[in-house]
């Protein structure tokens, strides 16, 4: 089964993703969508119609999408339980949840880096 992960390389919402799927050993193909080339390709058509948040991550899994970096960890941890990237304690996985989260609540990334981002401020 072939996985597909619209990804931009300087996007941490996007690596966060690739480093779950490096973690478990999953192959996967990546889709690069350029956040800033021909006015930020997150905007043509055809990636809009997958996430109409125009943002990346997406992945593809059996011709279904997923948006949201922790929406796609949450799924890869149940999908691929081993390895596991959640401890097995109880407290222990409220506190990881605890910093990725922190990121990831707001629809767009607060604290990426990538040229994108970067020039924009999110308020
Ligand atoms: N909460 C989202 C954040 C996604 C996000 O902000 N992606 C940025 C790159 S890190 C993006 O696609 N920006 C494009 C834009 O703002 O036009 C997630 O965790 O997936």
């Amino acid at each position: 089964m072939t996985i597909h992960l619209y990804s931009y390389f300087r996007s941490s919402a996007s690596y966060r993703v690739r480093i779950a799927l490096h973690l478990k050993g999953q192959s996967y193909d990546t889709v690069p969508v350029h956040l800033l080339n021909n006015g930020g390709e997150q905007y043509a058509p055809a990636f809009s119609a997958l996430n109409p948040q125009s943002l990346v991550p997406v992945m593809e899994e059996e011709g279904r999408h997923i948006t949201q970096s922790l929406a796609i960890l949450e799924y890869l941890e149940e999908r691929f339980p081993t390895p596991a990237l959640l401890p097995p304690g109880l407290l222990d996985r409220a506190h990881v949840r605890e910093i990725s989260l922190a990121p990831a609540t707001s629809i767009r990334s607060t604290i990426c880096a990538c040229c994108a981002c970067s020039s924009r401020s999110w308020a």
